[in-house]
C-alpha cells in the first residue's frame, strides 16, 4: 500500500528563565521585598533568529505583577523582572500571519534558587560580572503539522 508522508517542519526552542539575587545591584524603582533579578527567554538554541516565524511573545506573570500580562513583539524575546518568589509564567508563542497557526502555549516555573536535585534542569554559573547566576532551561522543538505553502517558504529560508 501507498503510504501518504505527512510533511512537518520542525524549528528548535530553548526557554526558561535566568536569576540572581540581586544585592547592591537593585534598581531604585524595585518593591524593597524583591531579593531577585531574573529573566525569562524563548530563543533558539544558538541565538539564531527566530523573528520570520515568531511574531510575538506573551508572558503571563502571577498576578502579584501590575499588568501581569507583557508582551514582546520583537527580538530577543525575553522579559526581565525583578521579584522575591517562583511561579508558574503562561509563555503564549504567537507566530508569523503568514502562516496562519494557532499561538502555542507553554508554561515554565520560573526557578530563583539553585535546588540540588537531579533531573530539574537548573544549572549554576557566574555571569560576565562574576556574580552567582542560575539557569533553568528546557530545550524543545516546535512542530508545524502541513504548514500552508507561503509559510513553507517562509520556513525554507533559514
Ligand atoms: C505563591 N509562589 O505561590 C508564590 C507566588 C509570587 C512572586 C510568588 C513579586 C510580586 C510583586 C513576586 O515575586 N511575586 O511584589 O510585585 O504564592
Amino acid at each position: 500500500a501507498k503510504r501518504i508522508k505527512t510533511l512537518s517542519v520542525s524549528r528548535p526552542i530553548v526557554y526558561g528563565n535566568t536569576a540572581k539575587k540581586m544585592g547592591d545591584q537593585k534598581p531604585p524603582n524595585a518593591p524593597v521585598e524583591h531579593t531577585h533579578l531574573w529573566t525569562i527567554f524563548v530563543r533558539a538554541p544558538q541565538n539564531e533568529d527566530v523573528s520570520y516565524y515568531i511574531k510575538q511573545v506573551v508572558f503571563k506573570l502571577h498576578e502579584t505583577y501590575p499588568n501581569n500580562t507583557r508582551v514582546v513583539n520583537a527580538p530577543p524575546f525575553e522579559l526581565t523582572e525583578t521579584g522575591w518568589g517562583e511561579f508558574d509564567v503562561n509563555i503564549k508563542i504567537n507566530f508569523a500571519d503568514v502562516a496562519n497557526e494557532k499561538p502555542l502555549s507553554l508554561y515554565h516555573r520560573l526557578r530563583l534558587h539553585p535546588y540540588d536535585s537531579p533531573g530539574n534542569h537548573i544549572t549554576s554559573g557566574t555571569d560576565e560580572k562574576g556574580d552567582h547566576i542560575i539557569k533553568a532551561s528546557f530545550f524543545d522543538e516546535i512542530v508545524f503539522n502541513e504548514p500552508n505553502e507561503q509559510f513553507f517558504q517562509v520556513l525554507m529560508t533559514k
